[in-house]
């Protein structure tokens, strides 16, 4: 308890309970500390909570394992045989705009590059392989009118290589880089672009179709509406918060439905293939648990997030949360109606059901609690709640990536239960790192491990429908407005030599085992994998190092896991002892 703490007198206090002095009585109050002290005692340790302990076994027989890029991220050849511009050429090539100036000119050049892309997909051994089309590169102007022959050749010579590589394609229609000429006459806000998209989608389901069973029409809705006309970082660069991002989301939704439409019409019979789009979505949870604000506010955060986009699709029309926050703070501000449009009762009909499977992008989550903004008209202030990080979750190179691994169980669950039990396809889950390149990427094994574990405790524990899991990306590529500096890759590409050579960090085995062996063996039965004679041997190495809780997984590196061993125990005392400051 506090006491007198000799030259210091009652200054300084040691105590675990606090000492009233001032009472003749010298009453005694427990602080965090002692609660926490007493179950260090009562558990005599630190065992793990049951659901954070790895969980041995296996993904469906089918499982999709992927990886996946983006055109304007990897491609280059950004004026090649007749490619037109996307916004984000012009975003990149106006000062200022990317981290050092860097742009998708060459990028890694994988528009010359295909057999090197197959080739380290071969050696990643992964089933499935994730890239989106370049609209500007197939049609210059955005319109049918003028169809650039090299560019469709292009993505025909790569599909032929992965189908020769028995990799099967899925492919991403839109990531971002709009035709430039679409947004010269508004792009999103005019309603025209979705027949526009349409169009494109038709030529590209005509002329690709037969070569791909699994298409999705966006990419992370939510970044172009916000991102790219709300606050202006991304391209097209529009700051319109107070308006744009709701209209915006709006067309995007509309012209999703409608490229569904027309697939499911026109090509299903024929190519039998599947279509839906890709959401992202940090996942939530409160600030404070024993905060029934805090409650609320996380759940805004997820509701504004992903089920801005996946409420209207998978269940019909914007969420209540949504559409009554939005009009009360707009009727209330004196607008005549609501800044988010509505639906017809046709339209949310068509949009309804327009997904063969649930596309996911995750990569963190936040702590949320409310914020009060007046009367603000903007996204931020519809939603009236914030997110911050854990000071305990581990950083990566990327300043909104903090390592989280429970919220994507918990964020599956969410889908689960939210938009009627959808196959799941995580579409995008990854880490970065920044600065000194280091070939032995232990933080990326490390979040790998982690969150596939969260997704196999999904679907073994939770019966959540996951069906594959993609692990973004392929290689270090144009990281949109960091430029080159935040590195995603599973490859490195050293942009010192001018031949861009894709080389494997660590992860690349790693990655590849945890797909040889279908998820995770449990060391205990390594009987069970005498067919995969090298989950045998990882089991048997890794059962003579039971070193640890990060090391269950077989193949993990002894030396890794008891860096990560460390480093965890380390962040449980600091936190511990800031927890108690801050008391
Ligand atoms: C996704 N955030 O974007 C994209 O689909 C990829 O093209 C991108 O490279 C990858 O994630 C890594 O960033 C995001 O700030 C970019 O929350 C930023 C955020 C989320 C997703």
């Amino acid at each position: 308890m506090d006491s007198f703490e000799w030259l210091h007198g009652y200054k300084f206090l040691f105590g675990l309970h606090h000492v009233d002095f001032t009472n003749p009585d010298r009453p005694r109050t427990p602080k965090y500390s002692a609660h926490y002290y007493y179950n260090i005692i009562k558990d005599n340790g630190f065992p793990l909570p049951d659901d954070e302990k790895m969980l041995y076994g296996h993904f469906r027989e089918d499982f999709m394992w992927s990886s996946a890029s983006a055109s304007y991220q990897i491609e280059g050849g950004w004026r090649a045989d007749g490619k037109g511009l996307s916004i984000w050429d012009k975003f990149a090539h106006s000062p200022s705009k990317i981290l050092n100036d860097d742009n998708g000119d060459i990028a890694c050049d994988s528009y010359n590059k295909i057999e090197e892309d197959v080739a380290i997909l071969k050696q990643l051994k992964v089933s499935h392989y994730r890239f989106s089309l370049s609209w500007p590169r197939v049609l210059p102007d955005g319109t049918i009118n003028n169809i650039n022959e090299a560019g469709i050749k292009y993505y025909q010579r790569l599909l032929d290589a992965l189908h020769a590589a028995n990799i099967q394609p899925q492919v991403t229609l839109y990531h971002w880089d709009l035709p430039q000429a679409i947004e010269d006459y508004g792009g999103f806000l005019n309603e025209n672009f979705i027949k526009l998209f349409t169009d494109y989608a038709d030529l590209m389901f005509d002329r690709l179709g037969d070569k791909v069973k699994i298409w999705i029409t966006f990419n992370e809705p939510i970044m172009t509406a916000n991102h790219g006309y709300g606050f202006g970082s991304f391209a097209p660069g529009l700051k319109g918060r107070y308006t744009l991002p709701y209209i915006v989301g709006h067309n995007l939704i509309k012209a999703h439905a409608e490229a569904w439409h027309l697939y499911n019409d026109k090509y299903r019979a024929k190519q039998n293939g599947i279509i839906s789009i890709t959401v992202n979505s940090d996942w939530s949870e409160p600030r404070n648990p024993y905060r029934q604000e805090d409650y609320d506010a996380a759940r805004r955060v997820v509701e504004f997030y992903l089920g801005w986009f996946a409420h209207p699709i998978f269940n019909g029309d914007y969420s209540e949360i949504m559409k009554k926050r939005i009009r009360d703070r707009s009727l209330a501000a004196g607008l005549p109606q609501s800044r988010l449009p509505e639906f017809t009762p046709e339209e949310i009909k068509r949009i309804k059901g327009t997904h063969d499977f649930f596309g996911l992008n995750h990569y963190t989550s936040v702590l949320a609690f409310p914020v009060d903004h007046g009367d603000a008209q903007s996204i931020e202030a519809d939603k009236g709640a914030m997110g911050v990080s854990d000071r305990t979750w581990l950083d990566t190179g990327s300043s909104w990536l903090k390592i989280a691994p429970f919220g994507i169980r918990r964020l599956l669950n969410f889908i689960k239960n939210e938009y009627g039990n959808p196959p799941i396809v995580i579409t995008e889950n990854g880490v970065s790192e920044r600065g000194t390149v280091d070939l032995n990427d232990v933080h990326r094994i490390y979040y790998y491990d982690q969150y596939i574990n969260e997704v196999l405790k999904a679907y073994l524990l939770d019966g959540v429908d996951v069906r594959g899991y993609t692990a973004w990306s392929l290689m270090d590529n144009l990281e949109w407005t960091a430029g080159f500096s935040e590195r995603f890759g599973l490859f490195y590409v050293n942009r010192t030599d001018p031949n861009l050579p894709r080389v494997p960090k660590s992860s690349v085995n790693f990655y590849t085992k945890m797909i040889k062996c279908n998820g995770f063996p449990d060391p205990e039965s390594g009987h069970e994998y005498t067919d995969k004679s090298l989950c045998v041997l990882l089991v048997s190495v890794y059962s003579r190092f039971p070193c640890g809780i990060f090391s269950q997984c077989p193949w993990s590196v002894f030396p890794l896991s008891w860096w990560l061993y460390t480093m965890c125990s380390l962040h449980l005392l600091v936190s511990a002892t800031l927890l108690e400051t801050t008391e």
